[in-house]
């Protein structure tokens, strides 16, 4: 049986939604943040020494960072859905990465910036330019299209969270905003939705 340890207003969430579109027989052990310092409580150390969501157990191996587990579950569990096709194996690597690699990086700069108010006001161009630039480029590969490799792939559902943490914030633009929702408009997401609640970048 596939665990998933999952956070409440979490990058976990995708996770669920990749265990829902796969059909897999999965469980999920929940974690609450801190009401007061919207950390992950302390018990997730026990499961991984970072003590960060997600994190999946199947069968003896211990798999964390989203990309790591969203390659993992499709190659041994997906029986070929939501894999790239072969030839584009290269590209659906760098969004696999790119999404917490590159993308995410400026937006943790502007949360974390952001708290230290007037001090932090030097840095808020670049961070600001960051974001803009990551996400126009975002936007140029999906295109017209309806999923960045065509069809529905993992490469999807890792940055399903940009475009919607995007979304939420009202940047990004218009066609990454309808990515964002045609991804939570999706059965899959609906019933992943249900079962990690709450999820703060619900866009309806
Ligand atoms: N790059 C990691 C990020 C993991 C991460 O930072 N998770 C956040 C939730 S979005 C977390 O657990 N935060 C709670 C904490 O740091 O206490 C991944 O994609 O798995």
């Amino acid at each position: 049986m596939i665990i998933v340890h999952h956070l409440n207003n979490s990058r976990s969430q995708r996770i669920l939604w990749l265990c829902e579109e796969l059909g897999l027989d999965y469980d999920i052990r929940h974690y609450t943040r801190d009401a007061t310092t919207n950390l992950a409580p302390p018990e997730l150390k026990a499961v991984h020494p970072l003590g960060k969501s997600p994190v999946i157990e199947d069968d003896g191996v211990r798999v964390a960072e989203s990309g790591a587990i969203v390659d993992y579950l499709i190659r041994r569990h997906g029986a070929g859905k939501l894999a790239a096709p072969a030839s584009k194996h290269e590209a659906y690597l760098e969004w696999l990465h790119f999404a917490e690699g590159s993308a995410m990086l400026p937006f943790m700069l502007a949360l974390y910036t952001g708290r230290l108010g007037e001090a932090a006001a030097p840095l808020q161009p670049r961070i600001q330019e960051q974001i803009a630039s990551h996400l126009a480029f975002f936007d140029a590969e999906l295109g017209d299209r309806e999923w960045l490799l065509g069809t529905l792939t993992g490469a999807d559902i890792m940055m399903s969270f940009i475009a919607e943490f995007a979304a939420k914030q009202g940047i990004g633009g218009p066609r990454l905003a309808a990515y964002a929702r045609r991804c939570q408009a999706r059965p899959a997401w609906q019933a992943a939705a249900a079962k990690g609640a709450p999820y703060l970048w619900r866009l309806d």
